[in-house]
């Protein structure tokens, strides 16, 4: 039987998408797929948690008061399992990345998530853009679920249109978490999912998560994308593999990411993974 596979965003979604700066797709991976995936991710944090805390929950969320939440976690997971680098190389995946960029598309980092049952950490609602911030803020995330994602499981929420804000001032938070006041996790339009579909949506758009209170894990991977013609606006966040091509190729051979490539005998040589490990710790993650 042949199926049918899309390929890139319909124009309607794409109408969608400009319009408010997200897009879940449904269906981008099978159900098989996702649950191969899911083994995957739970097995690094498995093989992770023998060695260290993997705990990703954000200063902002934590209280002294409340149950303890937790969010497992792992940044470029391609490095982790060749299943993840296929993944993130897969056409069903990156043409829909390029009907949003462009038809070149560079990875910036990856990273999963798993929210434990009844104790997964939410996320507040933030934009990305303080984290990597870039010249023409081509950056945007997708989050591809490998299980289902209904609103109890605490699935991604997002402020729609806020893409169109450009910065939003978040008063000096130490992990750039935006007034509650103005962007609370409860009024933020959810986007529960289904294994296999992919949730995209730009580094503006304001998005954060509940809690997981249902009685499964919740587990992702986020990957973050930029057009290679947009440069960093400081040599922040680097992390192995960034830079990688995931599809069509890098007119500027490199020079546009250049802030990058200065780091790699430095900051990138050794100090890539520690400083993702020191920003762990403090629970500041973009
Ligand atoms: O996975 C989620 O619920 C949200 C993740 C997120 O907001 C982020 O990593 O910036």
């Amino acid at each position: 039987m042949l199926l049918s596979i899309q390929i890139g965003l319909t124009h309607e979604q794409k109408k969608f998408y400009d319009e408010n700066g997200y897009i879940l797709v449904k269906g981008v991976f099978t159900k098989e797929e996702a649950a191969m995936l899911r083994a995957e991710a739970h097995a690094l944090a498995d093989r992770l948690t023998q060695i260290r805390d993997i705990d990703a929950t954000w200063d902002s969320v934590r209280s002294p008061n409340e149950k303890k939440t937790v969010i497992l976690h792992c940044h470029d997971v391609q490095f982790q399992s060749a299943a993840f680098a296929r993944m993130m190389l897969d056409p069903r995946f990156t043409s829909i990345a390029q009907s949003i960029i462009g038809p070149n598309v560079q990875l910036h980092h990856s990273k999963m998530f798993i929210k434990p049952p009844e104790k997964g950490s939410p996320f507040p609602m933030h934009q990305d853009y303080p984290y990597f911030p870039h010249g023409k803020n081509s950056m945007i995330a997708s989050i591809i679920h490998f299980d289902d994602a209904p609103i109890e499981k605490g699935c991604v929420r997002v402020y729609p249109g806020t893409h169109k804000l450009g910065p939003i001032d978040d008063g000096g938070t130490r992990d750039h978490s935006l007034p509650k006041e103005k962007y609370s996790v409860e009024k933020a339009v959810p986007c529960p999912a289904e294994a296999g579909d992919v949730l995209f949506f730009s580094y503006l758009t304001v998005h954060g998560s509940g809690i997981n209170g249902s009685k499964e894990a919740r587990t992702t991977v986020l990957v973050q994308m930029r057009d290679p013609l947009d440069p960093p606006s400081a040599a922040v966040h680097l992390s192995r593999g960034q830079g990688m091509m995931l599809a069509g190729f890098d007119p500027s051979c490199g020079a546009a990411t250049a802030i990058q490539e200065k780091c790699e005998g430095g900051a990138m040589g050794m100090g890539g993974a520690m400083e993702m490990g020191a920003r762990q710790k403090v629970g500041v993650m973009g």
